[in-house]
């Protein structure tokens, strides 16, 4: 069936995977714009790093199949919605939240779907906040709507994710075994939140240190 499509398809095909590619590079330029702007205004980079990548031909199929998504160019654009997906690794959980709605606040950003694993952790212990959006990409004749799945995680989260994602995708880890690791790694997570909210209160409390400290400055004192 693959190989169908592919025979038949492959320059839609690669002309579809250019257009994500596109859809990535407009979205990782907002947050560039935003992170500018806010080091700018305070001085701090909300945003730690942003990996981006586009899902494999075989990750589209897999996902395609089990989905019962039907292998054709419309269908793999209707119903596989994280082909193009952005990650922004903040350092606090606040930045994740205003980062989102200054994304959202742009009008030529649509919201398709929200998920906050933040919020309402998946059993794993798994915490990101997840954004499907769409955005145009301007073509020489036409303005085209992508989607784009943007994870929004901290530090601390993203680091918590790639440890479980290789739980959990070993396969040679006897069941008992995988059942501790899978307790263990979720009693992590709760830690992990546990001390991504801890920093945030450290960073507030600089910060009211840092303004108490602007206000009596004999450079702010009345001749
Ligand atoms: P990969 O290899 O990361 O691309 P759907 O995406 O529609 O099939 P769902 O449940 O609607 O399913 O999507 P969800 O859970 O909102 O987002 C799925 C993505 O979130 C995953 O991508 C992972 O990147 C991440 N994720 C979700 N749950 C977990 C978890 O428990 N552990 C880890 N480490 N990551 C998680 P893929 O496509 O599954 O895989």
């Amino acid at each position: 069936e693959m190989i169908e499509l592919l025979k038949e398809n492959i320059m839609p095909f690669n002309t579809l995977m250019a257009y994500y590619r596109c859809a990535i590079m407009e979205v990782e330029t907002k947050f560039k714009v935003l992170n500018e702007e806010f080091s700018l205004q305070y001085d701090r980079n909300p945003i730690e790093s942003i990996k981006s990548r586009i899902k494999s031909m075989d990750g589209i199929f897999k996902k395609a199949k089990k989905k019962n998504i039907p292998i054709t160019m419309e269908g793999i654009e209707e119903g596989i919605r994280d082909i193009a997906g952005v990650r922004v690794i903040c350092s606090f959980p606040e930045d994740i939240y205003m980062l989102a709605d200054c994304l959202l606040k742009q009008d030529d950003v649509v919201l398709v779907e929200r998920k906050d694993y933040i919020k309402n952790p998946k059993p794993s212990g798994y915490r990101s906040l997840h954004l499907i959006i769409e955005i145009p990409i301007f073509l020489q004749n036409e303005k085209k709507m992508m989607k784009v799945e943007v994870q929004f995680r901290t530090i601390a989260m993203d680091f918590w994710a790639s440890v479980e994602h290789k739980v959990r995708y070993k396969k040679n880890i006897p069941d008992s075994e995988a059942e501790q690791l899978a307790a263990e790694l979720s009693s992590c997570a709760d830690q992990i939140a546990a001390m991504d909210n801890k920093m945030e209160e450290i960073r507030r409390r600089i910060a009211e240190a840092e303004e108490r400290e602007a206000e009596n400055s004999p450079a702010k004192q009345p001749q």
